[in-house]
């Protein structure tokens, strides 16, 4: 009896980290090796995504700042440039990232659940298109790599967050 309690807890704790593994995945990094590494990873701990700021200037995706939930993560990146910010609509989230790179970062194209489509920067260099790899799942957090531009950018998927902190 002992034998079968033991065995039904394993079997139930690894379906449990199967589905766990299930939810996740990561796309990049996509830009140049240059710049400091930043990641957002416990900030997602604040909620969803709920705003994008990205400062533009001719030629490169200079600054990143995303808001979780209620509260805006540090800003990465330089000081010149244009400061555009967009606030997505209650619920929705960010399914698909695109963009260009050479040595760094040049385009950021954001496409939502609600059939947005927000872009930013310039349509020069290597292109990527970014999902995520498992249904359901939509951008968590990011990471990547700045300096007085952004370098690089990696995308980290994962389920929408049922609770958060600040929310
Ligand atoms: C700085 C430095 C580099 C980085 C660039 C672009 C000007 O140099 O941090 O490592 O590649 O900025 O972000």
């Amino acid at each position: 009896m002992l034998a079968f309690a033991v065995l039904a807890l394993l079997c139930a704790s690894a379906s449990a980290n199967a589905i766990q593994a299930r939810s996740s995945s990561y796309s990049g990094e996509y830009g140049g090796g240059g710049g400091k590494r930043f990641s957002h990873s416990g900030n997602q701990l604040d909620g969803p995504i709920t705003a994008l700021r990205v400062r533009v200037n001719r030629y490169f995706i200079v600054g990143l700042q995303v808001r979780y939930g209620t509260v805006w993560s540090d800003y990465v990146g330089g000081r010149l440039g244009d400061l555009e910010e967009i606030f997505l609509h209650p619920g929705e989230s960010v399914i698909q990232v695109s963009g260009k790179y050479k040595s760094y970062l040049k385009q950021l194209i954001f496409v939502t659940d609600k059939g947005r489509y927000l872009p930013f920067g310039k349509d020069t260099g290597t292109s990527f298109n970014a999902v995520p790899l498992h249904p359901n799942t939509v951008l968590r957090f990011i990471s990547g790599r700045s300096g007085s531009v952004i370098d690089a950018i990696g995308l980290h998927w994962g389920v929408y967050p049922s609770h958060c902190n600040s929310c």
